[in-house]
């Protein structure tokens, strides 16, 4: 007996199942619900818009700003554009949205539109250097090229904060993307029902931008510990350059992740997470990526080029002069840096480029949000440094402590 296959079913499941890996919906069935209806409604309104010449173009549409979107709810059924190239259907990304959370609509083709929808804060010359300086480590920045970059700094805009203000309450909406300029900040949690303080910003970094790039309740919060001033991105600027670029770092990065075998362990949802936070970082022949000793605040991955991990070294307890002992190679696809994030100690060891090398980066909050599931393979490679370590300098040595 042979059954038939519906024409169209498999290309209906694959772009369903893509979508609920992109989107994480807590309730899987209420998506499913949700998804097929606004399906089933956007193609009936397609064929009524196809029989209809005169009706508001859909790229008209597309050029809503924030009081017209904010119109745009469930309710209201209209049909809207979203500015994430990679949507495979037409209906996608409002389901994970709560109804109270704006749905931003332009279309990245139409170029003149889009430069009406710029938003510029006006700036002094000592403000744009102060903003420049904040911005030119943070990661989410890096890729971008100088007109994005440029349209970036003229939508943020400055806030002075006081100990102790929540600039970032969880389950919220997301409002806006920080970039700390001055100041420190704690990272709190709700973990059933109790908050906890999982990690800080000490005067550099950035935060808030889990619920702008995946329409999702706010995941923490965020309570100044000093007086501060941040740099705000508002959410329809952050979604319009931000998440455009995040689809081409996609399309870059995707096929390479999926061959790291340290990241076995996570979901494809969780390696598609990795890619949106990870930026590429060139460094020169001979350049120093990292300096034994310091602190730490980023891991990285080879994409190309070798780096070379060396360590320092006193032959003797009375031995004043230290040598730089080359210890490890790293290739394409291997990782370094994991140990200070791990440990919480500083850098172990150095490491230097052997020719042009390009990384991945990514910071330490989150190497910890995301690459909690691959930390199994990490500290057995951990423990590999420690046993190398007493067959090269003996058996009273511990790692962290060659930072001494
Ligand atoms: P957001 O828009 O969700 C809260 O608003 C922000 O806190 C979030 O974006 C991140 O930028 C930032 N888990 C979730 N969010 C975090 C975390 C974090 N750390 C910083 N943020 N974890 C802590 C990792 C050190 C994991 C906790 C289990
Ligand atoms: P990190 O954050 O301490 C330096 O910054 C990085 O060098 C370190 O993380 C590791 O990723 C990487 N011992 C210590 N660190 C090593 C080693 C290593 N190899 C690579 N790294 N050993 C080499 C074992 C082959 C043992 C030293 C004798």
């Amino acid at each position: 007996m042979s059954i038939e296959i519906p024409e169209g079913l498999t290309e209906l499941l694959q772009s369903f199942t893509v979508e609920v890996l992109r989107n994480q919906p807590r309730d899987l069935l209420e998506f499913a619900l949700q998804y097929f209806t606004e399906l089933k409604e956007s193609e009936t309104k397609g064929a009524a818009f196809d029989n209809d010449q005169n009706s508001a173009s859909r790229s008209g549409k597309a050029v809503n700003f924030i009081d017209e979107a904010m119109q745009i709810d469930s309710e209201n059924g209209e049909e809207e554009e979203d500015d994430d190239e990679e949507f495979v259907a037409p209906v996608i990304n409002r389901f994970t949205r709560r109804a109270s959370v704006c749905a931003e609509a332009f279309n990245p083709d139409e170029d003149d539109e889009e430069k009406e929808q710029r938003i510029t804060h006006p700036k002094t010359d000592e403000q744009r250097h102060r903003l420049q300086e904040a911005c030119k480590d943070i990661l989410l920045f890096k890729n971008l090229d100088p007109e994005q970059m440029s349209q970036v700094l003229d939508a943020m805009f400055e806030k002075i904060v006081e100990v102790g203000e929540h600039i970032i309450d969880q389950d919220d909406d997301g409002d806006n993307f920080y970039v700390i300029e001055r100041g420190t900040f704690e990272i709190v949690v709700r973990v059933e029902g109790a908050d906890r303080t999982v990690g800080s910003y000490d005067n550099r970094g950035s935060f808030g931008e889990l619920a702008l790039l995946y329409n999702a309740p706010r995941a923490a919060t965020i309570i100044a510990t000093s007086l501060g001033a941040l740099w705000c991105m508002d959410r329809l600027t952050f979604r319009r350059i931000i998440v455009k670029n995040n689809a081409t770092k996609r399309r870059l990065y995707e096929a390479f992740i999926e061959t790291l075998p340290f990241l076995t362990s996570l979901e494809v949802s969780e390696r598609m997470k990795v890619v949106d936070v990870l930026s590429s970082k060139c460094f020169g022949t001979g350049e120093r990526i990292i300096a034994q000793g310091d602190m730490a605040d980023s891991f990285y991955i080879v994409e190309s080029g070798r780096v070379r991990i060396t360590m320092k070294h006193t032959r003797t307890k009375k031995d004043a002069e230290e040598e730089e002992v080359d210890i490890a190679t790293c290739l394409r696809g291997q990782y370094f840096g994991e140990l200070a994030l791990v440990t919480n100690k500083p850098r172990a060891a150095s490491a230097y480029a052997m020719e042009n090398v390009k990384c991945l980066v990514m910071d330490v909050q989150a190497f910890e949000r995301l690459l909690g599931p691959c930390m199994d393979i990490m500290k057995r490679n951990i423990a590999n440094y420690e046993e190398q370590l007493v067959t090269l300098f003996g058996s009273n040595t511990e790692i962290a402590d060659q930072n001494a």
